[in-house]
């Protein structure tokens, strides 16, 4: 019932009154958590011409100082170099697959009967104790063959049936409050149209592998190989992102066990931490057959020495789980980081990879992401691919540049919008092999 002026009565217009002071403190206080977990730092650089002076170093200069000039010499030897770092210095160390994982699957009709929702369960064995995860899949009804997939954590709100826009979604372990960020997940209208494309669409529940929180990360993943209660952990032990990378390869395993998905076609997606543990993920898994990082920023496509928006002493600082112990020595002192995001990108190709950009989205950096995807071509080229497709410049807003590496930069916030999503679904179509579809 609308309300117009003269009906409002006094007890109306107390309760008005009162529900827009609950309002008002709500947003308040949302926005100052928000400021403080998630917003900028104050200190953060927005401004190009405060960039330092940076050299990055040449993926394809090896530690011995010698260029490489073959695919052999960069795939039997640069790259392993390369990922030795990472693994080192950045993310930590890789985690063994499990010893055993049993699956349980349950799946119903879902979307007016137009497709399928799958909820599956997976419980790991690893050498020292178990670890779950769920993983909750929508799929076209009737598909005509095994489907390529979308799979990423938090990739849509698993609680609702169609998957709602703007639903529930935890961070820092604390449910945000709906309506927060309308576009932070595709809502059913974007799963449907992902599902009539002829993906499947597929989200990760990470709390069981590694929740986000820097008190309880070790309990999950972590444990079954690094006992959770060790005393003390080595500088390269892996943070909550190669937990994460860990379950995206895991859900790539019940892929391979299960007729309806081509498990050689299976697209990593995420955003923000969930687009750097993708990204982690690919340069783990080669069996991921492409990557999409949305917005993923410091720790994901953004590079780390142009010290823009988000730093690594900003990102260490707030999210000390995240990555390992080593990555702490560069808090700001990125000039002595060996490697920079444009080589964690590299070690994805020659597959394809897809950076998505938010040109209000400063705290992650839109034109570090862009120039690690510049400066990673020359390996994708190496490798006989037509990598961003002879872009040298950061496109107009809003258009999809590139091949085997994508690109866009989106007008607006940070977020994983309906438009970024039908990029990707253009540029997948591309990249992805039509024959399996
Ligand atoms: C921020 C963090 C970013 C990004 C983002 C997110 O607080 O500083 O690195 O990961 O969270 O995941 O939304």
């Amino acid at each position: 019932m609308a309300i117009s002026g003269n009906d409002l009565s006094l007890r109306t217009i107390s309760t008005l009154h009162t529900n827009h002071f609950l309002r008002t403190a709500m947003v308040l206080f949302v926005g100052l958590f928000m400021l403080f977990e998630e917003g900028d730092a104050a200190d953060a650089n927005k401004e190009e011409s405060k960039v330092p002076p940076y050299t990055l170093p040449d993926p394809l200069v090896n530690n011995a100082g010698q260029s490489v000039n073959t695919p052999e010499q960069w795939t039997n030897g640069r790259r392993d170099e390369l990922f030795q770092i990472f693994s080192d210095q950045v993310y930590g160390k890789s985690l063994a697959p499990p010893k055993a994982t049993k699956s349980t699957v349950h799946q119903r009709d879902a979307i007016g009967g137009k497709a399928i929702r799958k909820e599956v369960r997976l419980e790991f064995e690893g050498e020292t104790g178990q670890c779950l995860m769920d993983l909750t899949i929508y799929q076209p009804k009737n598909a005509a063959g095994p489907l390529p997939v979308f799979v990423g954590i938090h990739v849509f709100d698993k609680n609702h049936e169609p998957p709602l826009p703007g639903g529930r979604i935890v961070k820092e372990g604390k449910p945000i409050p709906e309506g927060i960020d309308p576009k932070l997940l595709p809502g059913a209208e974007t799963i449907q149209r992902i599902l009539e494309r002829g993906y499947a669409v597929a989200t990760i529940e990470p709390d069981g592998i590694s929740a986000d929180d820097a008190n309880t990360f070790l309990k999950g993943a972590l444990t079954i190989d690094w006992p959770a209660d060790k005393k003390g952990r080595t500088p390269n032990d892996p943070g909550a992102l190669s937990a994460w990378a860990w379950a995206i390869s895991r859900a790539v395993d019940y892929f391979a066990t299960d007729k309806d998905f081509d498990a050689t076609k299976v697209i990593a997606i995420g955003h923000s931490r969930r687009g750097k543990a993708a990204l982690w993920a690919g340069a783990n898994d080669a069996r991921l057959a492409a990557v999409i990082s949305n917005e993923s920023g410091c720790g994901g496509a953004a590079l780390s020495k142009r010290i823009f928006g988000e730093t690594v002493a900003h990102i260490n600082d707030r999210f000390p789980h995240w990555f390992c112990e080593n990555f702490r020595q560069y808090n700001n002192q990125e000039e002595k980081l060996p490697v920079d995001q444009h080589e964690l990108i590299a070690l994805i190709a020659p597959r394809p990879v897809y950076i998505g950009s938010a040109e209000q989205d400063l705290w992650a950096d839109p034109k570090g992401e862009f120039l690690s995807a510049l400066n990673a071509d020359p390996v994708y080229r190496l490798l006989g691919t037509r990598g961003l497709g002879g872009v040298k410049e950061m496109p107009p807003l809003n258009t999809s540049v590139g091949e085997t590496i994508g690109y866009h930069v989106r007008s607006g916030e940070h977020s994983l919008s309906d438009l970024d999503w039908m990029l990707y679904l253009d540029w997948a179509d591309r990249v992805i092999p039509k024959s399996a579809k």
